[in-house]
């Protein structure tokens, strides 16, 4: 099987909900010593990000959801450990600190974004998914971060990015580390007009505007 159709291969397994499948395919693409950020982007995430337009379209409904969700973290289990050593020579780039806001369970893209960045050379502090806005500030104090970035897919919880911003200036906190919002339904513009110091629209963008924001 050559590269393309294994990306292909990986696709179809996130599409069609084959878990083993799609870890066999990273197991393999770990052992090939291919790209592991191309196979994931142009692999994985081309599968979920059609199993995204299937259920618009009305023809995925939750349970199919569940499952090719499922499959993608199962693929990411297989490859984090692969990406982790690659880089685990690399002095650090930045701290970050990141999660999916309090009332929303959406974590396939935040944790994208979390593995691009340690694959970048990033320390991440994962908080996981339907985190309340003080334990952000709590971790990136305890750590010393230098971004806070903040996941939301879900148009009421992309309200908390607002609120957390909010809460840095009530707190006299502005400026203590940068605060990056993402999700489907965040756009530039939100960013923009509620202070965010960036907004990316992938995972690959949000490692070149931390790098650049970084001085790197
Ligand atoms: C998979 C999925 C689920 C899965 C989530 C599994 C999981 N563990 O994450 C399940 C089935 C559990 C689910 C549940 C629900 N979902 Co849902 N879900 C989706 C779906 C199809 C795909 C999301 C996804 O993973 N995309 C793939 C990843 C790779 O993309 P991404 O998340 O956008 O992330 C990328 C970028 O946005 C960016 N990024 C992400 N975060 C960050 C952060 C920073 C700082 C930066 C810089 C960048 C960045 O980089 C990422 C990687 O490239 C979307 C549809 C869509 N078009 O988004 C609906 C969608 C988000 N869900 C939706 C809804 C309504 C729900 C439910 C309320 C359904 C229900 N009735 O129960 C529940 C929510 C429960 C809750 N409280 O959170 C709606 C939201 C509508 C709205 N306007 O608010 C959507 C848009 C579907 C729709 N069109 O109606 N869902």
């Amino acid at each position: 099987m050559n590269k393309e159709e294994m990306l292909a291969g990986m696709a179809k397994a996130i599409i069609d909900g084959e878990k083993d499948r799609a870890m066999e395919l990273a197991g393999e693409a770990v052992r090939a010593g291919l790209d592991l950020l191309e196979v994931i982007d142009k692999g994985y995430v081309r599968g979920i990000q059609e199993v995204g337009e299937l259920w618009e379209k009305g023809e995925y409904f939750l349970p199919e959801l569940i499952s090719s969700a499922e499959c993608m973290k199962a693929a990411m289990t297989v490859l984090q450990p692969a990406l982790r050593t690659a880089r685990i020579d690399a002095p650090s780039k930045g701290k970050i600190v990141i999660g999916t806001i309090e009332g929303d369970i959406h974590d396939i893209g935040k944790n994208l974004v979390a593995s691009m960045l340690q694959a970048h050379g990033f320390e991440v502090h994962d908080l996981g998914a339907d985190v309340k806005l003080e334990r952000f500030i709590e971790k990136a104090e305890e750590t010393g971060a230098d971004f806070v970035c903040l996941s939301a897919l879900l148009t009421t919880t992309m309200l908390g990015q607002k609120r957390l911003i909010d809460k840095l200036r009530a707190e006299n906190l502005t400026g203590r580390f940068k605060v990056l919002v993402g999700g489907a339904p965040v756009t530039q513009k939100w960013a923009a007009d509620i202070g965010a110091d960036g907004y990316a629209e992938n995972a690959l963008a949000a490692v070149r505007l931390a790098m650049r924001l970084m001085g790197k």
